[in-house]
């Protein structure tokens, strides 16, 4: 039995994090066995690449670069975390996936689409999102919720980018959800915590509820 796996995309400050925590204690509570993770990360190989390219360390070498350290820390943390949590049947919660690639290094850094669909297919080979929560922030806003987080640690190196990048972002992650209807969501995040929590909710149970008539039919 396949577990599911339920990836959270957006920009920054977008709640995506606060969400996944109150997501995963309320799944443990309905009886599901319950992993989250995050990307870059997760796995302990995974977490070693997190630095080095949240740090800019790998900004000099190009985009590609980038991309290809990005694409290595999912392949790790697929086959050390993802995987094995799937087959055994765990829901399984995770902060930043595929979608972060495309538009990250794709739509907003330039990166030719087909490399990155290739590393994508290769590395995520038996762990394809069930269900993506895309939330959907004006970008002013979400700068100034991820400011107070930067007090104690200050913008990443993709953080840095001014708002013009941060909007062609915000259109590359809604226009994935257009596209994909099957498996994303968009969830308006500009709301207050107890309606996106209602949203994020409402679209998860509707993907259990649709899961589960297709796996009596
Ligand atoms: N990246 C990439 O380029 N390519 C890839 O393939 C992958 C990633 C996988 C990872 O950043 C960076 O890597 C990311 C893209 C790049 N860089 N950027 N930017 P990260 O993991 O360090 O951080 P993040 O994913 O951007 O998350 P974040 O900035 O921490 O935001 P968040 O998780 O969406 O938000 P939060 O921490 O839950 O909330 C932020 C604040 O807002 C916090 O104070 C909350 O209490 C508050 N909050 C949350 N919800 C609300 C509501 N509804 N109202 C008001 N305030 C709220």
């Amino acid at each position: 039995m396949r577990g599911h796996l339920i990836t959270f995309e957006g920009g920054e400050g977008a709640g995506k994090s606060t969400q996944i925590s109150r997501l995963a204690e309320r799944l443990e509570k309905d009886g599901h066995k319950t992993l989250v993770t995050r990307e870059p990360g997760g796995s302990p190989g995974a977490e070693a690449l997190r630095h080095v390219v949240l740090s800019g360390a790998a900004e000099r070498f190009g985009v590609e670069m980038e991309a290809v350290l990005f694409a290595a820390a999912r392949s790790d943390n697929v086959e050390q975390v993802i995987k094995p949590a799937l087959e055994a049947g765990k829901t399984v919660l995770c902060d930043r996936y595929i979608d972060s690639s495309r538009v990250y290094q794709g739509a907003s850094g330039g990166v030719d689409m087909v490399f990155l669909l290739a590393m994508e297919q290769a590395v995520t080979e038996g762990a394809r999102p069930d269900l993506t929560l895309m939330f959907d922030l004006p970008p002013e806003e979400g700068l100034k919720r991820a400011a107070k987080v930067w007090a104690d640690q200050g913008p990443d190196r993709f953080e840095k980018e001014d708002l013009v990048e941060q909007q062609v972002r915000r259109d590359a992650f809604l226009e994935i959800a257009e596209l994909e209807p099957e498996r994303c969501v968009v969830i308006d995040a500009s709301k207050n915590l107890e309606d996106v929590n209602k949203q994020v909710d409402a679209a998860v149970d509707a993907y259990f509820g649709k899961a589960r008539k297709k796996a009596l039919a």
